[in-house]
């Protein structure tokens, strides 16, 4: 039903974010329920820098558990759990169940609705006693904001680096029109402001998609770029019988425009496929300096659309491992440079690149 209101408009905008749309054109865009779910997402905010990286260096012993039963003995615990609401009714005899749950640390926040403007403005203003996610026993949280069902349109605030209390005093806003304002959490006609306990963030954030083992030359004198898809390990299962149907799409970008794209073959029925693809492009050395290449694995499937199982960034405005094997190939001219890389999801990837690069 939602469509047909929103006919004229670039993209499949979601319901619940009338990103392009004139206010006039339309009438009740939210449900309730979603007004509902911007709250609910504000709560489960506090993601940790680079998933990927992160499980690139801990993937092998889960650390969380063990510095969040650290951070428990500080006795923050019980304190929290007589005192919010909810969480009190369970609070008592559960110790050890408690523990998994409560420790993610406290969120302040504000939600204020502007009627003029029909904007919604979210303040994330500081998080406390977080968990340790990274090796040193700290963090680089940054909090991601959006609303539900569709997350279309994120925000995200800076990553405070080694921060287990940070501050971030950053306000975003969503176009969007409410009809409906009260509701059983909120009642957006007064501006909310207020610390809630946040919970586990989203499982598929933490998801293991597997690794790809990709080979780099440059040779300067002939300006030829060789990129050599090696192997994968550890793919994510993309089909029902537990296993996929790997193969690795390779594009070349300059300025964002796409240069190449090149694709291996299939590998039917394997989560660990062997490649040892090589595929060569033309690159001046004036230009290899900001070239991206970006590298996505899919499970072929017959029937329908290829699923993507992840994707990887090298190159210009790349971070942590994709911009070191760029540089580590760089330093080495001639000289092939084989690396493994974590699989990001691809619209993670994908937004990461339609913003400006520093
Ligand atoms: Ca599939
Ligand atoms: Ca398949």
């Amino acid at each position: 039903p939602h469509k047909k209101s929103l006919e004229g408009v670039e993209s499949p905008c979601c319901p619940a974010t009338a990103c392009y749309i004139r206010p006039m054109s339309i009438s009740p865009l939210v449900p309730m329920w979603a007004i509902g779910a911007i709250v609910v997402v504000v709560l489960a905010l506090v993601a940790c820098l680079g998933f990927c990286i992160w499980k690139k260096c801990i993937n092998k012993g889960k650390k969380p558990k063990k510095a969040r039963e650290r951070k428990g003995g500080r006795g923050r615990r019980k304190k929290e759990g007589a005192g919010e609401g909810e969480e009190g009714k369970e609070g008592e005899g559960k110790e050890g169940e408690e523990e998994e749950k409560e420790n993610f640390g406290k969120l302040e926040f504000t939600l204020d609705y502007n009627f003029t403007d029909n904007q919604l403005i979210v303040g994330i203003l500081q998080a406390e006693n977080l968990p340790a996610m990274d090796m040193g026993g700290t963090s680089d949280p940054y909090v991601k904001v959006y609303m539900l069902p569709d997350k279309k349109k994120k925000f995200e605030t800076k990553v405070q680096r080694k921060n287990l209390c940070p501050v971030f005093n950053e306000t975003f806003i969503f176009k969007v029109i409410l009809t409906v304002l009260r509701f059983m959490y909120v009642d957006l006609a007064q501006p909310l402001h207020e610390w809630r306990d946040l919970v586990g963030g989203e499982k598929e954030e933490v998801e293991k998609l597997g690794d790809i083992c990709i080979s780099l030359r440059y040779v300067p004198t002939a300006g030829k770029l060789t990129i050599n898809i090696m192997e994968a390990k550890h793919l994510k299962a993309m089909d029902c019988g537990g296993l996929s149907d790997p193969f690795v799409k390779v594009v070349l970008q300059h300025q964002g425009k796409r240069l190449k794209k090149k694709k291996t073959t299939v590998k039917q029925n394997t989560l660990n496929p062997y490649f040892n693809e090589s595929f060569s492009f033309e690159i001046p050395f004036g230009q290899i300096q900001k070239v991206q290449v970006l590298i996505t694995v899919y499970d072929y499937d017959k029937l329908g659309s290829n699923d993507a199982i992840g994707k990887v960034w090298i190159g210009f405005g790349a971070s942590g491992v994709g911009l070191r094997h760029w540089s580590d190939m760089l330093a080495n001219p001639r000289r092939p440079v084989a690396q493994w890389h974590a699989l990001c999801p691809e619209e993670e990837v994908d937004e990461a690149l339609k913003k400006p690069i520093r």
